[in-house]
């Protein structure tokens, strides 16, 4: 982490030092010319002022041409005007990610937003978590607690299809105009947080015609380093599961460590694959500063409840309402 920040500086001040060196050139050469016409009879009929004016021109050049070019397309990445460290892959646009220096604290996890209007969009509960850990469902089972008591909506982002969407509707999770399937294209991790407004416009949508108490965002599958932008959820559950190992809790990454709850699911298949929960406990506990994690089977209804009481008093504590 500490290599990555280096990196990132040192690109950076190299970056601005290329900059102002260039302008210090140009700025130099112009006022050398400006001298010498003032000054000096300029005949250039002699080698050395002829060699001079190729120079100035030169300079001049150099400076226009890194001005006017393109952005490269063989460089992995570049410093955009706003001094931002931009990339392009997968035919992506070229976009930019917040740098991410250290997996984070609990503790000093963003707040949920204070001058939030719950009546423009509903209390908005984020699932992160990494591809297949339960995320879908985790909505189901959530939907099906809480829609009697709740109106409710939900959004799924998937990277090119529909399907968690329409896994919802399957299963009768919540009447089929409750719930709305976003394609994000190849980053699902921005569309949680440096691009939000392609969650952002549904979910407010849902909100005003259906006068929701929670919304459901469910994330379209990310790797540790994603996590919800405050802006977007007010309660942010991660969800990992045991399948990958009792190792994945102590790798951090801001979903582990700063989501409000963390859930570690199927622990029914904790034998099948070795994972000691024993493990998994502590370093959760450890990773997020004793912030509340929860052991989970949502396939079987396990933990979900835990789950719902987390977020009904998120949602108390948010919006002021009692719960129903
Ligand atoms: N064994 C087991 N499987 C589960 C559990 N929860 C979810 N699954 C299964 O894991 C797979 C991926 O779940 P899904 O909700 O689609 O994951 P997502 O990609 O995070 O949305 C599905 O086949 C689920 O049935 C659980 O508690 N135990
Ligand atoms: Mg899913």
């Amino acid at each position: 982490m500490a290599n990555k920040e280096e990196g990132g500086r040192r690109v950076k001040v190299l970056f601005y030092l290329h900059a102002i060196l260039q302008i210090l050139a140009v700025l130099l050469a112009t006022v050398g010319a400006v001298m010498s016409i003032k000054n000096f009879e300029n005949s250039f009929n002699n080698n050395h002022q002829r060699l001079g004016l190729a120079l100035y021109g030169a300079i001049w050049m150099q400076a226009l041409i890194g001005f006017f070019r393109p952005p490269s397309t063989s460089a992995t990445s570049w410093v955009g005007a706003d001094g931002r460290v931009y990339h392009s892959h997968d035919g992506l646009a070229p976009h930019s990610h917040e740098p991410i220096y250290s997996p984070g604290f609990f503790s000093r996890r963003a707040q949920p937003l204070v001058n939030r209007d719950f009546n423009e969009r509903a209390f908005t509960v984020g699932i992160g978590g990494p591809v297949g850990t339960g995320k879908t469902a985790l909505m189901l089972a959530l939907c099906q607690l809480l829609r009697e008591k709740y109106s409710l909506a939900a959004v799924t982002n998937d990277i090119f299809t529909k399907e968690d969407g329409e896994f919802l509707v399957k299963h009768g999770a919540l009447p089929e105009e409750r719930i709305r399937a976003v394609e994000t294209g190849g980053c699902p991790h921005a569309a949680i947080r440096e691009d939000i407004s392609i969650n952002l416009g549904p979910l407010e949508e849902l909100s005003r015609l259906y006068k929701t108490d929670i919304l459901l965002c469910e994330s379209g599958g990310d790797n540790l380093a994603a996590n919800f932008s405050r802006e977007l959820a007010d309660y942010i559950i991660y969800i990992i599961d045991v399948s990958g190992g009792d190792k994945i809790p102590r790798k951090g990454g801001p979903g582990i460590t700063q989501a409000d709850l963390l859930v570690i699911n199927k622990t029914d298949l904790a034998p099948a694959v070795g994972a000691d929960l024993g493990v998994m406990e502590r370093d959760a506990l450890r990773m997020r500063d004793g912030g509340p994690f929860v052991f989970a089977q949502v396939k079987h209804g396990h933990g979900v409840e835990e789950i719902v009481n987390h977020i009904i008093q998120a949602w108390e504590a948010a919006t002021g309402n009692k719960r129903k």
